[in-house]
């Protein structure tokens, strides 16, 4: 486990490439960080690994900038060649001690986790935090897990040691309701990325998770 104090609290928010023009991800980012989003993670999974990295690298200067997290979901390399804080993998990507190991230092490494069992087993393996989803139905993720609700979401936090992410149709609406069940954070995208004031946007709903 990483000593790194900043796993992700709070508003995570992914900027995904299938909602996000290459030429928009600075900007958009931007606006991220000016509401006052303290992580970002990058989801570009039909980019090309060059303009991946380019994506990458940008991101982890504007994150710096504003003393924020920068994730890179999947791709271990693009989170070594642009410094990024950490990673994020799935069930099917490469083992979390592998990860590690090529990361070195105090990199974050999360994992996505659908039920109990990946959960705990994400705690055995020593990620520093479990993303949990999908909570509600997504149009964002083409092959998401049917949803699995705010039941089986209190049950991971209670029982796994980790801090956890809800994932999966979080929306400002049902916020209140996922962050009751006492996650560490809340990963949006199309919440985030589709609204037509993306810096408004954030600072209400980093202000709800604030206030929470
Ligand atoms: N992973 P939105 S659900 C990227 O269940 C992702 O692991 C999920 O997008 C999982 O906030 C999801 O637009 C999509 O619903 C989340």
């Amino acid at each position: 486990m990483t000593n790194d104090t900043s796993i992700p609290t709070g508003l995570y928010a992914i900027i995904d490439t299938t909602y996000v023009a290459v030429a928009d991800i600075g900007p958009v980012a931007t606006k991220i960080l000016d509401g006052g989003c303290k992580t970002i993670q990058l989801r570009a999974k039909g980019l090309k690994a060059a303009d991946k990295l380019r994506a990458a690298r940008l991101l982890k200067v504007l994150c710096a900038k504003n003393g924020a997290t920068f994730i890179v979901n999947d791709r271990v390399d693009i989170a070594m060649l642009s410094d990024a804080d950490g990673v994020h993998i799935g069930q099917v990507d490469l083992p979390l001690d592998d990860v590690r190991d090529l990361l070195k230092g105090s990199k974050i490494v999360g994992l996505s986790t659908h039920n109990i069992e990946e959960a705990l087993e994400a705690e055995k393996l020593g990620a520093d935090y479990i993303a949990v989803g999908p909570i509600y139905s997504t149009q964002t993720k083409q092959d998401a897990e049917s949803p699995k609700g705010l039941e089986h979401l209190r049950k991971i936090v209670e029982k796994v040691n980790l801090p956890v992410v809800a994932i999966g149709g979080i929306t400002e609406a049902n916020l209140p309701s996922v962050l009751a069940t006492g996650v560490s954070a809340v990963a949006m995208i199309s919440a985030i990325l589709l609204s037509d004031d993306i810096t408004a946007n954030t600072t209400k709903i980093v202000k709800k998770i604030t206030d929470s």
